[in-house]
């Protein structure tokens, strides 16, 4: 009840924060966009994480209010960037079950483009395979009307899902995101066997099909190396930087040039 009756005004306060994590392109390593990653913070408590509410947003129904929340913010925060000298970082936000079925989904988005002045192409939406999957022949619909939009669809957790190749191919989508379980796969020595195996598959995959390709959860330099040797295209990960507020990307950005 607290946290229910608490979320329910965590807009409205003020409570909500979007942390970025930078993405990064593995062939010249500059940082090409961000996640945005949500935050709650209520007065005088700690830091709320994801896990610990998004499922309660989803069952009341307050992730359609907060996700606008989200998508509005990051995507004005594309457009600071941009301003700021920035000009074509990309940012990424993730839609939930719920969201990716609201009634609306594609008039809401465009709606936030045109008040934000973010370019659709430059806005990354991220479905979870397993969302996708669940309902594929109207998940295709909604992924091509935002297509249509010009904004750019990622699947996310690729690889826990178990999609069709069939609807994979249906559906108007740019990248795959490996799903971090993978790339943990990697190991520290490279003697094992399945080293890597399955993030190797969906890089393949996934370039067979002239889909760009995120892996997720890079925490080494050796997970780095050995996706960079098999051409995956960007990567994510505390071994890149944590999800950050908005000036220290800002910074490490200008840092890195
Ligand atoms: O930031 P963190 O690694 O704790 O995120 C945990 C989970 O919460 C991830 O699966 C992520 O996709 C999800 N998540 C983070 N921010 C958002 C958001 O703005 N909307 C939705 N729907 N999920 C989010
Ligand atoms: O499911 P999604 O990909 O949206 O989840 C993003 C989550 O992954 C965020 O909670 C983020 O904090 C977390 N994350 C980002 N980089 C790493 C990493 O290198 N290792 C681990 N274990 N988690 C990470
Ligand atoms: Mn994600
Ligand atoms: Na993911």
């Amino acid at each position: 009840l607290t946290l229910e009756s608490g979320l329910r005004h965590a807009v409205e306060r003020g409570e909500l924060q979007l942390k970025y994590q930078p993405q990064i392109d593995l062939a010249s390593g500059d940082i090409i966009g961000a996640e945005a990653l949500l935050r709650w913070h209520p007065a005088g408590q700690h830091l709320i994480m994801p896990d610990a509410f998004i499922s309660i947003a989803e069952e009341t129904g307050l992730i359609v209010p907060i996700g606008e929340w989200v998508l509005r913010t990051a995507c004005a925060q594309q457009v600071a960037w941009r301003r700021a000298g920035l000009p074509n970082l990309r940012v990424a936000v993730n839609l939930s079950a719920r969201q990716f079925r609201q009634p609306g989904l594609d008039a809401m988005v465009a709606r936030v483009l045109a008040d934000t002045g973010c370019p659709p192409g430059r806005l990354e939406l991220e479905i979870t395979e397993s969302v996708l999957m669940e309902r594929p022949d109207s998940a295709a619909q909604t992924l091509q009307r935002l297509s249509d939009m010009g904004v750019q669809l990622a699947i996310d957790d690729f690889g826990t899902g178990y999609s069709s190749l069939s609807y994979l191919k249906r559906f108007p989508i740019n990248a795959l995101k490996i799903d971090r379980s993978f790339v943990r796969d990697i190991a520290m020595h490279s003697a094992d066997n399945d080293d890597g195996a399955i993030a190797a598959a969906v890089i393949a995959l996934a370039h067979s099909m002239g889909l760009t390709v995120v892996a997720e959860g890079v925490e080494t330099a050796r997970q780095r190396d050995f996706l960079r040797a098999l051409h995956c295209d960007q990567a994510q990960g505390f071994y890149f930087s944590e999800p950050m507020p908005a000036p220290a990307l800002e910074h490490l950005f200008i840092k890195g040039e």
